[in-house]
């Protein structure tokens, strides 16, 4: 599995850092949805679910935390912890976030709107689903 981070161009001088994010240019989709996580209590892990169609940019712009991707035969930990790296999170890969840092602040860029009929939540179903895509696309 080719996990795919991005590099964001932090603009820098010596009032500090900031970093600019346009869609098409620096995320590779049209931005339809942005979200974030914060507060994240101790312990806790998310997510435990895949999309059908949606993809996402996540960027820890403050703090730190992992996230494990499967694919239904692979799995990788992606770790986060810098505001200028985003981990590119396609359709059809089952993702769960943990080890959140107590400041951690997780963004996500998303490249449709809310809609929970794009969530596959049973990771059963998950295989299936991921299956019948192979098989779909030869
Ligand atoms: C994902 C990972 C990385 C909304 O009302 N609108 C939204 O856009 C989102 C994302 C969530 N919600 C509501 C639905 C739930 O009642 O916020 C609550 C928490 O959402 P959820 O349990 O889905 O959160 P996570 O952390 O498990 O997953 C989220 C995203 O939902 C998901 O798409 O890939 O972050």
């Amino acid at each position: 599995m080719q996990v795919v981070k991005y590099m964001f161009q932090p603009h820098g001088d010596e009032r500090g850092q900031l970093v600019a994010l346009e869609e098409y240019k620096d995320i590779p989709f049209e931005i339809k949805r942005v979200y974030y996580m914060y507060d994240t209590a101790n312990g806790v892990h998310r997510g435990f679910h895949a999309h059908r169609s949606l993809e996402q940019i996540l960027v820890c712009i403050h703090g730190s935390c992992k996230v494990l991707l499967d694919n239904g035969r692979e799995k990788k930990v992606v770790p986060l912890e810098k505001p200028y790296e985003g981990l590119y999170i396609s359709n059809n890969m089952w993702r769960e976030m943990y080890d959140f840092s107590p400041d951690a602040v997780l963004l996500v860029f998303a490249s449709q709107l809310y809609d929970e009929s794009d969530y596959i939540r049973n990771y059963d179903e998950f295989l299936k689903f991921t299956e019948e895509e192979e098989q779909k696309n030869g």
